[in-house]
């Protein structure tokens, strides 16, 4: 082969190569996660759920920011992808509040924003949101432990409630879903105090709590499953016995797997799950909205309501009867 059509040829590879990456790259669809951070076993499995689903493999360009529980930092990521100019936006909030701002500047930058998990309550200037009910969580938890106590023949309730990250959806709609029961039937809730959801804030206040309420309290309320793993170990150091087979009930939230074996013990009753897995139901919606088609705006995640003892079938939550599962080995171990 002659020189010049050689060159001619190598010439058109590489403009064949850079128009393929180039079609790749106007292909791959970009996406801003800011995440609340790194603080339990659920924030781990939604954070792999979203890098496994928005991968490169996928045809995704994952832009993850951790923002270590800090609101701040949060809004911040946010208005950097605002500056990246990414196709869409993710945001699990850490707080509630404090958002219309930044979502009119996603919105006036045409870049459609998907809230997961924990909800915004300031603004709607958001395409979709996904994620749990947490006043129905709140709910369940003492609509549990009114029919468990009634079968128990507990007739006095003292609790003492270790709330989750301080104005986050998750800890208001536990806090307020729980105390509409607990005011309902006359229970004394002892007090309320934040354990950050970390297993590390859940010891630190329930050491105290064995201080300042020595056999005072019967039931220990967790608003997640890290912070029950530090109040264990707090209660156990102080000598106080919890579980099935203790002197305190022991409640507890997100049925994280690591909270189910607890649960297959009998150390923690009743574990009411915040299913972690909304990657997924996210890429629908993003599918959706890149078909031209609008999303719905409210998708909730399946959950289900976890128990250490076969005593109870169901409960009633809200005039609706829901199931409640004795945890087995097969569901650990499907378990994220
Ligand atoms: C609830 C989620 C909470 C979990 C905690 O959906 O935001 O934050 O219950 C996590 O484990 O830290």
């Amino acid at each position: 082969m002659n020189k010049k059509i050689a060159l001619g040829l190598a010439a058109a590879t590489t403009m064949a190569m850079a128009m393929s990456a180039n079609v790749f790259a106007e292909d791959v669809i970009t996406i801003g996660f800011a995440q609340v951070g790194h603080e339990s076993d659920w924030r781990t499995a939604s954070t792999k759920s979203c890098q496994d689903v928005f991968s490169a493999e996928n045809g995704y360009d994952l832009q993850f920011v951790d923002c270590d529980n800090d609101s701040a930092a949060q809004l911040e990521a946010v208005r950097g992808f605002i500056e990246q100019d990414v196709d869409y936006i993710i945001i699990d909030p850490i707080v509630s509040t404090g958002w219309d701002q930044v979502l009119t500047e996603c919105e006036d930058a045409g870049i459609p924003v998907i809230i997961i998990d924990r909800t915004i309550d300031d603004s709607d200037k958001y395409v979709s949101w996904v994620g749990s009910n947490f006043k129905t969580e709140g709910l369940a938890a003492g609509e549990w432990l009114k029919a468990y106590a009634a079968e128990k023949g507990i007739t006095e309730i003292n609790a003492l409630v270790i709330e989750g990250s301080k104005g986050s959806s998750a800890q208001i709609g536990r806090t307020d879903g729980f105390k509409e029961i607990a005011d309902a039937e006359g229970w004394t809730i002892l007090d309320s105090q934040d354990g950050d959801f970390t297993q590390a804030g859940g010891q630190e206040v329930m050491e105290s709590y064995c201080k300042s309420y020595e056999g005072q309290f019967n039931v220990v309320v967790c608003q997640n499953d890290n912070e029950a793993f530090g109040a264990m170990d707090a209660m156990k150091a102080a000598g106080v016995s919890y579980g099935i087979n203790g002197d305190v009930i022991l409640i507890s939230f997100d049925a994280c797997t690591a909270g189910l074996e607890y649960v297959i013990t009998g150390d923690i009753n009743g574990d009411f799950e915040c299913n972690p897995l909304a990657a997924p139901t996210v890429e629908e919606v993003i599918k959706q909205l890149e078909a031209g088609e609008t999303p719905e705006k409210e998708v909730f995640m399946p959950e289900h309501w976890y128990v250490a003892e076969d005593i109870l079938a169901s409960i009633t939550v809200g005039g609706e009867e829901q199931e409640l599962t004795v945890v087995t080995q097969e569901i650990i171990d499907a378990q994220y």
